[in-house]
């Protein structure tokens, strides 16, 4: 395998360092904590490991909002501890992604307390500053987390543009200054020995020329930026300078996070022999089951039809088959638990077979896996039925406006959405052992835990053999040993294109084939898939084979 594409058949482990474990007892996961886990990592066998924002923040966003680069925030820990993590991290033969977040900074970011202090300040073009139009904002762009995405500045009597939270100012990349600044605080950190980025929002950094007005459509506040935005025109012109000066001179792994792109655009932004990014995280089959009210979005409680996940995975898998590279996952920080969404935890056994059979699913296909927190054990949405237990400022910005702002929905309604896709059920605490705070503190969590801590848990996990870890555990470990997996062709079985229940793909090189057969549903169905006689089952969820009778939520892949 080339150097240069070293990362291919590695395995993403993602941490949320606020949620996984407290060292201090102050309720809030910190880096010695995660120095405690490492050994943990390591027997789940995974390559690298992708933290959350550690940096100097307010963190009105959790550490989204960077008021330094070049600091821990203390909460976390020190850079003293950073470099026990990344030491103890190398020692074990693992790498370390940071995240990099440089679309906006905090507000409270030097060179935003510079930028809004006059028109003439030598940081005034950092960012985004507009006049206003007839007293109102520049255009009619909504911000992601509800709101204009214009906040008016009365020092100067200017707009500035943030298309997150009004604390995390968008940067004026079209300045050079800009990128430059960034650049050389990716080399200090590729220097202390940080093996790659994950870098936010990294499509949103080129502005459409002039900030035109978007189309409203009825219900919607304002104009949709998700649609405005991404992929702006310099974006590709800004990545390769970004790899001339930085990714080129180290031995790296980069990440874009990259909302609305297709097929099309990811070979662009990670044409396996460009000059810009690794691979990028597409969300297209994160947005199936959202609602079709363009003023709601992601606020929905539908199940994503197997035909619309098996069609949309399979594009994926064959378009950048050859030209770049997938980045894998069901769940992220961003999103809720892939056990509730796209599986079933509705008993103990749908839950363990139906988590193990999406990762099958995924860990099959052909690119980079990502495993976010919680989910090699299973763990599940948090469960929450009030208001006040989400502390995420997206869910709370977005009852507050369609609920009692503009009435598009009651209360309860969007209660169960929020129980459905809210952010806060990916950031409760790591579920450690059935204690008080289940072993992720001795001090009540900044959120709450999820109420199933007691029966789903690490160390019940470990003491399972059948348990969601060791099947995670055994995936990764073929990903490392079985070459078809990480470079076979990727075809569907045949006669699979329109099955509503089984989704059935054949992985594929010279000398061996796959065939990974997965039931959906809970019902019990009856497919014939052909394989030799001389076919091995390599991986299964179930302890029997029954051939062409198939189980609720089985998982079987055959080696040939
Ligand atoms: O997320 C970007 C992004 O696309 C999200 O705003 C997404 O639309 C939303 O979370 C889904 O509901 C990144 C980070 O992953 C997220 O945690 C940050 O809040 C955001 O950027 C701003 O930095
Ligand atoms: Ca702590």
């Amino acid at each position: 395998m080339k150097n240069t594409h070293w990362w291919k058949n590695a395995v993403v482990y993602q941490i949320y360092p606020k949620s996984f474990q407290d060292s201090n007892g102050d309720g809030i996961g910190d880096l010695r904590g995660i120095i405690s886990r490492l050994d943990y990592l390591q027997k789940l066998g995974v390559d690298i490991i992708w933290l959350n924002p550690i940096y100097e923040s307010p963190q009105v966003d959790n550490g989204y909002d960077i008021s330094n680069y070049q600091a821990i925030n203390p909460t976390l820990g020190t850079m003293a501890d950073f470099t026990a993590l990344l030491d103890g991290l190398h020692q074990r033969g693992m790498k370390l992604v940071m995240d990099l977040v440089v679309n906006h900074t905090s507000d409270q970011h030097p060179w935003f307390l510079e930028s809004r202090k006059s028109k003439d300040n030598p940081y005034r073009d950092f960012y985004i500053w507009r006049d206003g139009r007839a007293g109102q904002a520049p255009n009619n762009w909504g911000s992601y987390f509800s709101g204009p995405a214009w906040k008016y500045d009365s020092k100067t009597g200017q707009y500035y543009l943030h298309l997150f939270a009004p604390e995390q100012p968008d940067l004026n990349w079209e300045n050079p200054q800009v990128r430059q600044r960034v650049f050389d605080m990716m080399n200090w950190w590729a220097d202390k020995g940080v093996d790659g980025f994950r870098m936010d929002v990294i499509n949103l950094i080129s502005k459409p020329a002039g900030l035109p007005d978007g189309p409203q459509r009825a219900d919607e506040k304002y104009a949709n930026v998700e649609e405005l935005v991404p992929n702006g025109p310099r974006v590709h012109e800004y990545l390769r300078e970004m790899n001339r000066q930085v990714m080129s001179k180290h031995k790296m792994i980069t990440v874009g996070e990259t909302p609305n792109v297709t097929p099309a655009d990811a070979k662009k932004y990670a044409d396996l022999h460009n000059q810009e990014l690794n691979m990028v995280f597409q969300f297209e089959h994160m947005n199936l089951d959202a609602n079709p009210n363009p003023a709601l979005t992601k606020w929905n409680d539908q199940k994503t039809s197997l035909a619309d996940l098996r069609d949309n995975l399979t594009k994926w898998q064959v378009e950048l088959a050859g030209q770049a590279w997938n980045a894998l996952y069901w769940n992220n920080h961003d999103q809720p638990r892939v056990v509730s969404r796209f599986g079933d935890d509705s008993t103990e056994d749908y839950r363990v077979k139906s988590a193990k059979m999406l990762a099958t699913m995924t860990h099959f296909m052909q690119g980079t896996p990502y495993i976010y927190e919680g989910e090699e054990i299973g763990m599940t949405n948090a469960g929450f039925t009030k208001l006040g237990d989400y502390v995420d400022l997206e869910s709370r910005n977005a009852y507050h406006q369609l609920v009692e702002e503009q009435h598009l929905l009651d209360g309860l309604t969007m209660l169960k959405y929020l129980a459905m896709h809210s952010r806060d059920n990916a950031r409760t605490p790591m579920q450690w052992n059935d204690q008080r705070y289940a072993g992720f503190s001795t001090h009540q969590p900044w959120e709450k835990l999820a109420g199933n801590y007691r029966q789903i848990n690490v160390a019940q996990a470990l003491a399972d053999s059948n348990s969601v870890f060791y099947y995670y555990q055994k995936l990764i470990k073929l990903r490392h040993t079985l070459p078809v997996i990480t470079d076979g062709r990727y075809a569907l079985a045949t006669g699979n294109d329109s099955d509503e229940q089984i989704f059935a793909y054949t992985r594929q090189d010279k000398e061996t084939s796959l065939l990974v057969i997965l039931n959906y549903t809970a019902q019990t169905v009856s497919r014939h898939y052909a394989v030799p006689d001389t076919a091995k089952l390599l991986i299964s969820n179930y302890a029997d084979d029954q051939g062409d009778t198939i189980r609720p939520y089985e998982a079987k892949v055959y080696q040939y």
